[in-house]
């Protein structure tokens, strides 16, 4: 049977299948087009940036290991390598930018001076292709922030550069909302934080709030600009105190209705991002997620389809929240081809919702009211052995992208043809 036809039957097969326990197929794919997922930029090139030639991700307590040939030295490469994965991806896609991707043509443009114009060229490629944006400030590989503090230094030149940098940083990203004509999530992470025990806790957090109110003072409409601030528990070097910890972003985003970021790599190790979102969500409008896989570390491994992963996704639906939830991915190894990387952990998070889409959640809610603990454990695990692969299958099939392991060899030819050759 031709390939086409055979992931038509197995859709048909799978339609039927789910729709016995009350479950439309056609309306779970049609819900797909609210999972919008951020490619963040910053797997193509190792979290190097283009401030200067062969820049290297350095402070901040996040690593890239790894030196697998072919990543991206160039702009040029980098928006090939990006053309590439989304031509690999089913759905729509957004990209997020990090400051240090800007185009300053050779020049050293120091963070407090960057404006929109080393930006215009990425806004205008995303225009083509009908794209949105988003958008961080980088508040690390940089000598200002050496000492470990950026927003809460104590130095107080080092500290109002910073505010300035993050402010620019807010203007550029309403900018990039404003032309696109679709919101831009800002995203501030900072490094922040000492590797022994400190004294004066207190006062690098005063500083952050401090910080953050003078570089939240300016208000962008909404339509153009969401402000999202993250979150972590430890870095390396940062271990004994982060300032900018959870329970810190948490009061602050409440407060001022921010947005709060989730990274999944960013807790203790069996806490779950999944249970926080229908907790967070009563007091905050919306908010970003960082999905990432953290093995033993906040170690940013490409996503899989994991319990972890899964649980996010399920919550998001169930509680209908997709709109209020903003999907970025964080994950950066340089171990393994790149774009592959990206296809890899992205299909992963669609595969998440999907699944979590296709969940017969009424039935479940129904016998979890009634006391009916076997039927609905039975239902949940029955649930990992229906046909959900030919629903995906499918769902590439109507993007017009490669279906099942048919990008292995997409992204193999291109590291022969592309890659190999830088
Ligand atoms: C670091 C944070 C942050 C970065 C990116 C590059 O621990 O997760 O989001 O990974 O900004
Ligand atoms: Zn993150």
């Amino acid at each position: 049977m031709a390939k086409a036809e055979l992931i038509k039957k197995a859709y048909q097969v799978a339609q039927e299948e789910y729709a016995e326990i009350g479950v439309d197929t056609d309306k779970a794919l049609k819900k797909m087009d609210d999972v919008i997922i951020s490619l963040h930029c910053w797997q193509t090139d190792d979290v190097g940036g283009f401030e200067k030639p062969d820049a290297e991700l350095g402070g901040g307590g996040i690593q890239v290991t790894g030196n697998y040939p072919g990543k991206a030295n160039t702009i040029e490469e980098m928006r090939q390598d990006l053309d590439k994965v989304m031509s690999l991806v089913p759905g729509e896609q957004r990209l997020s930018l990090h400051a240090i991707y800007g185009e300053f043509d050779g020049k050293l443009v120091d963070r407090d001076q960057i404006e929109v114009k080393h930006f215009q060229k990425w806004i205008d490629w995303a225009k083509e292709r009908d794209m949105g944006l988003d958008f961080n400030c980088t508040c690390f590989s940089h000598p200002k922030a050496d000492e470990g503090f950026t927003l809460s230094s104590k130095n107080e030149s080092y500290r109002k550069f910073w505010i300035e940098h993050v402010k620019l940083c807010r203007e550029i990203g309403a900018e990039m909302g404003k032309q696109l004509g679709k919101p831009c999530v800002h995203n501030t992470w900072i490094p922040d934080g000492s590797k022994d025990t400190p004294v004066d806790r207190n006062g690098h957090r005063v500083l952050l709030k401090k910080s953050l109110d003078e570089i939240f003072q300016i208000e962008y409409p909404k339509e153009h600009l969401k402000d999202a601030i993250e979150s972590k528990l430890f870095g390396i070097g940062s271990e004994s105190m982060v300032v900018g910890s959870h329970d810190f972003y948490l009061g602050y985003a409440i407060q001022n209705n921010k947005l709060i970021c989730l990274d999944n790599g960013h807790f203790h190790p069996t806490e779950q991002v999944g249970d926080k979102i229908s907790a967070i969500l009563q007091f905050v409008d919306e908010i970003l997620l960082h999905m990432t896989r953290g093995v033993r570390w906040d170690s940013d491994h490409v996503v899989t389809f994991n319990d972890e992963i899964l649980l996010i996704a399920q919550e998001i639906v169930r509680a209908k929240v997709l709109k209020r939830v903003n999907i970025g991915l964080d994950f950066f190894d340089a171990s393994l081809n790149r774009i592959g990387a990206y296809v890899v952990g992205t299909r992963a998070v669609q595969t998440a919702f999907l699944f979590a889409l296709l969940e017969p959640t009424d039935t479940l809610r129904k016998y979890e009211e009634a006391g009916k603990n076997f039927e609905r454990l039975a239902l949940l695990e029955l649930m990992k052995s229906k046909p959900f692969g030919a629903v995906y299958d499918y769902y590439c099939t109507q993007s017009k992208v490669p279906v099942g392991e048919d990008f292995i060899a997409e992204i193999q030819k291109y590291e022969s043809d592309v890659l190999k050759k830088r």
